[in-house]
């Protein structure tokens, strides 16, 4: 395997940065994970995208331009001749001294590791998923907004220990004032009378590439979607419950918290959207081999 960083493709086992990295000492730098489909990057400016946005947040200036790392990503892919997997991007802080101040880290690191992904079994898609609501609150907007997808995950990871104490393999996660923000590693969407609903991202959840992909694929179906706020009772009362995310797809949720829902088996929309899902990603996406 071959990794990318700072701009040179070098063997796994030389992929290797300083423990004086502020992504390391602070969890201070941002990532994003990619799919590859059938030797296309899917929806890869999208993520760049993203990244950005995150790096921004942070106040972090990418050492490279959006047009760079995407050349860089293909590149890498391959690298690796991946026609199917996962690709994680991951720019640091880079390397400083013990202290907080970033202003002492003078060069952020750049890596993309481009890999085979490891998905849920083909039995949580068809027979949907059981998960739980964790006590874990999604972190505070007005604290550390959820909208950036930074090294520190330790709020999802907190939520994910509570989902394996639990033997579930997602949670969902509340906003701090109680309502539905997103799973762990997912977003959420539930269907009420033919309709979906997905939390608002103000409310302190990732702005999902594959929620947005979902929702463009809905509203080519005729099917509207809501973004609106609400708790665990719509939830309990909901039609049909699924989650979305690069590695998840789109998962159906058939319980939670011990409660059925709907029919306690995936839901029609459910059903038809992780069709149309499944066809989009071959046809969509950046070609790596041309
Ligand atoms: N919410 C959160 C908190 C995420 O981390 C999503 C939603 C879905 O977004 P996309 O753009 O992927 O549709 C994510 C992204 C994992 C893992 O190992 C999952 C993510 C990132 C890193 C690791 O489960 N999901």
């Amino acid at each position: 395997m071959l990794v990318y960083l700072n701009g040179k493709l070098v063997p796994k086992e030389e992929a290797k940065v300083s423990v004086f990295d502020h992504g390391f000492l602070y969890g201070d730098g941002v990532f994003e994970g990619i799919r590859i489909y059938n030797g296309r990057i899917f929806k890869l400016r999208e993520h760049i995208e993203r990244l950005f946005y995150s790096a921004l947040a942070i106040a972090l200036e990418p050492p490279l331009t959006q047009d760079e790392l995407v050349e860089a990503t293909i590149e890498t892919v391959r690298a690796n001749n991946l026609r199917d997997g996962y690709i994680r991007i991951v720019i640091s802080r880079g390397e400083g001294d013990l202290g907080l101040d970033p202003q002492k880290c003078k060069s952020p690191n750049v890596v993309i590791i481009a890999d085979k992904i490891a998905i849920y079994p083909p039995e949580v898609y068809h027979n949907g998923m059981k998960i739980i609501t964790v006590s874990t609150r999604r972190n505070s907007p007005q604290a550390l907004n959820p909208n950036i997808k930074s090294l520190n995950y330790l709020n999802n990871i907190l939520a994910k220990i509570e989902a394996n104490r639990a033997n579930v393999p997602e949670a969902i996660m509340l906003s701090i004032d109680g309502y539905v923000a997103e799973a762990t590693g997912d977003n959420i969407f539930i269907v009420k009378n033919r309709r979906l609903i997905t939390p608002p991202l103000y409310l302190g959840a990732l702005p999902g590439i594959t929620r947005q992909t979902v929702i463009e694929l809905a509203e080519k179906r005729g099917i509207q979607t809501e973004e609106k706020t609400f708790t665990l009772y719509e939830v309990y009362t909901a039609d049909e419950c699924f989650l979305t995310g690069t590695a998840a797809e789109i998962v159906p949720v058939v319980e939670v918290d011990g409660r059925k829902i709907g029919k306690g088996i995936p839901g029609d929309i459910t059903l038809l959207l992780m069709e149309d899902f499944h066809q989009y990603v071959k046809e969509e996406g950046v070609e790596v081999y041309k």
